[in-house]
């Protein structure tokens, strides 16, 4: 419940109106802004949820003729052409320009909250067909999706299809080179190193895409008795010590664009190429995206020939402090684990296995898109708490 409005002017010769709350708070809004998010049927489609108004419409110089205090929940706005807006007390409460409402508002609709770790890791768990039928498990689950960066789901069926139904249940997956969802055994003549017998550094899936798939889920359908075990490491958590350790290698691997390829046959043929920074930061400098696998990393490397040893040295740095012992968590799939996260945060790797001639480890794989992710936490937190 926002409080209602107290007093409503025109400042700055019709540039701003400014609102007084019965609270004794204060709001002032641009002139052109509320012009341009009028919300009367001719200006936004309610349906849609979108705007009608055409940027050339707009007056980027607007100012107010009249503005009103309607009610206390409402004002409105006369415009010097005659078109009135009304906006609502609690639409305009939620939309204030300060630095903390923003904040709040920026908190509700990204969930930004980062909860670093390293060994010490406790693996969040929920059991599959929880999620699946329920909605506040499924929202528990996609919050710690989030925060956390990695959550276990126990107890699924230990056949293939089960990560067709996790994507029907957030909306879909991500489609990629390797099909819908992916076999991950010993394979023949194998297309990628994840399909053979072999130990597994720490990686992100897919940095050869210009857009990786933000999320992972991997479903363990039948596991070998010795080897096979998984790590992970926060990389956000690593990238962090490492601008702190040796800031001149972090200033290196988030600034040099690394070649990736990959090149073969799968769901259909493909020919990949992609340049990535390995830590892909935002513009304050914070990593908001690891895009790190040694196997698709390309022998082509485009930079001149003195950055290449320096590039190489920073690279061991990052790669010796994710693999460190305080860093890195060792766990072991059980078949009917699915385990889902961050493919933005979280790299994962894991240990060689025998190899044998009938398959002894089958994990079924799947991506989906933070997009989509977000979309059904934002669904489901609304269903769950009852909001709006
Ligand atoms: C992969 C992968 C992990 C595993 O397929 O990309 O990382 O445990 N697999 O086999
Ligand atoms: N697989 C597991 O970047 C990569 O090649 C990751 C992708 C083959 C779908 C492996
Ligand atoms: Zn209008
Ligand atoms: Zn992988």
């Amino acid at each position: 419940m926002s409080p209602g409005i107290h007093k409503v002017e025109a400042l700055d010769e019709g540039r701003f109106v400014c609102l007084e709350w019965e609270d004794g708070s204060e709001s002032s809004y641009p002139c052109v802004w509320l012009r341009d998010n009028c919300q009367c049927p001719l200006c936004f489609l309610p349906s849609a949820g979108a705007r009608r108004l055409l940027f050339e419409d707009l007056d980027v110089n607007i100012v107010v003729k009249q503005v009103a205090l309607a009610d206390r929940k409402k004002i409105s706005i006369t415009w010097p052409d005659e078109h009135t807006s009304v906006y609502e007390a609690e639409w305009l409460k939620k939309r204030c320009f300060s630095e903390e409402a923003r904040a709040v508002m920026r908190a509700d609709l990204f969930l930004p909250e980062c909860q670093y770790w390293g060994s010490d890791l406790q693996l969040p768990k929920i059991p599959f067909e929880e999620i699946m039928y329920n909605d506040e498990s499924a929202y528990n689950w996609l919050c710690t999706l989030k925060k956390v960066g990695i959550v276990l789901l126990t107890g699924a069926a230990t056949r293939q299809g089960e990560l067709i139904r996790l994507g029907h249940r957030i909306g879909f997956l991500r489609l990629t080179f390797y099909g819908p969802t992916w076999q991950v055994q010993d394979k023949a003549d194998a297309n990628n190193v994840a399909y053979t017998t072999g130990r597994l550094c720490f990686h992100t899936d897919y940095p050869v895409l210009q857009h990786p798939p933000g999320v992972q889920f991997l479903h363990c359908i039948k596991q070998t008795a010795a080897g096979g075990d998984s790590e992970v490491v926060d990389g956000f958590h690593v990238s962090n010590k490492l601008k702190k350790q040796n800031p001149e290698a972090y200033q290196i691997l988030s600034s040099t664009a690394v070649d990736y390829t990959d090149v073969g046959v799968d769901y259909c043929d493909f020919a990949v190429q992609c340049k990535q920074r390995i830590i892909h930061v935002d513009s304050r400098g914070q990593a908001i995206r690891i895009n790190y696998n040694n196997a698709t990393r390309d022998s082509v490397f485009d930079i001149p020939a003195e950055k290449v040893r320096p590039f190489y040295a920073a690279l061991k740095e990052f790669n010796d402090l994710l693999n460190s012992a305080e860093h890195k968590f060792t766990y072991k799939l059980k078949p009917g684990d699915i385990v889902t996260f961050d493919n933005w945060r979280v790299l994962h790797g894991r240990q060689s296995y025998p190899s044998c001639s009938e398959v002894t480890r089958h994990l079924e794989g799947a991506y989906a898109d933070w997009d989509v992710v977000m979309s059904r936490l934002r669904l489901l937190r609304k269903r769950v708490l009852n909001r709006d």
